[in-house]
């Protein structure tokens, strides 16, 4: 396997030229666009989320290593062959009908993405409906939903009984948080996974789905 070592530090010290300049001279070298991708590029991004979830990285420095990430993976994007990246599984992402914020939903979507997920993401204020049709047209698997209010925690329960309701609970996991939102409220309401801070939402949702 290529060492992959410098760029991986690029990516996780934020450093966006240095980390283009590696990507393209391991694709020079004869590097597989799957490897750069794989074992330099998401393997960084893994450890910006064990930082994050440690509480050594804070916000800016895992935008500032996505950035980094995004502007390397632009180079291998157009590389990758069919088949060269199965995403784990697709991910509908929202923050909750009613519900305006969206600066920990990105974070939470831009850490899932990075560790192998293909994230569809809904925005903001989504409607139950929203995510009915993105199990039915986008083939999402996965419901991701965040919360920030106390008043629209019941909006994820409205939800779940959506999908209940529309027969398609069984066929997705739904995976909730949010600052006001709890793990004892994830067993009240009957969602398949909680985590504090996006850092751990990767490795709930790899054990939920493996
Ligand atoms: Co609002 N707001 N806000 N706000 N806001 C809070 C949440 C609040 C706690 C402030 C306060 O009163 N102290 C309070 C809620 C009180 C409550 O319900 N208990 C509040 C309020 C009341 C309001 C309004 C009602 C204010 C008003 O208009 N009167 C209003 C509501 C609008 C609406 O949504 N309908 C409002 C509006 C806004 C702004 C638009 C101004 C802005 C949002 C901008 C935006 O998001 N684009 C805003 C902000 C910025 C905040 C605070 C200051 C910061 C929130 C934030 O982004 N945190 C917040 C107070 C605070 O937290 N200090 C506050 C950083 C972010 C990275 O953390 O979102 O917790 P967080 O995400 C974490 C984890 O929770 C977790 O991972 C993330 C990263 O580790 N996580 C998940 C999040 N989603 C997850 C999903 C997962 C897993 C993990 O799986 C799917």
């Amino acid at each position: 396997m290529a060492d992959f070592a410098a760029l991986q530090q690029a990516v996780i010290n934020g450093k966006r030229d240095e980390a283009v300049r590696l990507t393209q001279e391991a694709l020079d070298g004869g590097a597989a666009a799957r490897d750069v991708l794989m074992d330099a590029l998401v393997t960084a991004m893994l450890e910006v989320a064990e930082r994050f979830k440690r509480n050594e990285y804070y916000i800016p420095e895992v935008l500032i290593s996505d950035r980094a990430y995004k502007a390397a993976k632009a180079l291998i994007d157009p590389l990758l062959k069919q088949g060269d990246f199965t995403p784990i599984a697709t991910v509908a992402i929202g923050t909750v009908q009613g519900d305006l914020h969206d600066i920990g939903k990105n974070m939470v979507a831009l850490m899932l993405g990075s560790a192998g997920f293909k994230i569809v993401d809904l925005g903001t204020d989504v409607s139950p409906d929203k995510f009915l049709e993105a199990v039915s047209n986008d083939g999402c698997t996965v419901i991701a939903l965040s919360a920030l209010l106390t008043t629209t925690m019941p909006s994820i329960a409205k939800t779940i009984q959506a999908l209940g309701e529309a027969g398609v609970r069984g066929k997705v996991k739904v995976i909730i948080g949010g600052a006001p939102v709890t793990q004892a409220y994830c067993d009240e309401i009957g969602a398949d996974g909680y985590s504090p801070d996006a850092g751990s939402a990767v490795d709930m949702l790899k054990a939920l789905v493996a």
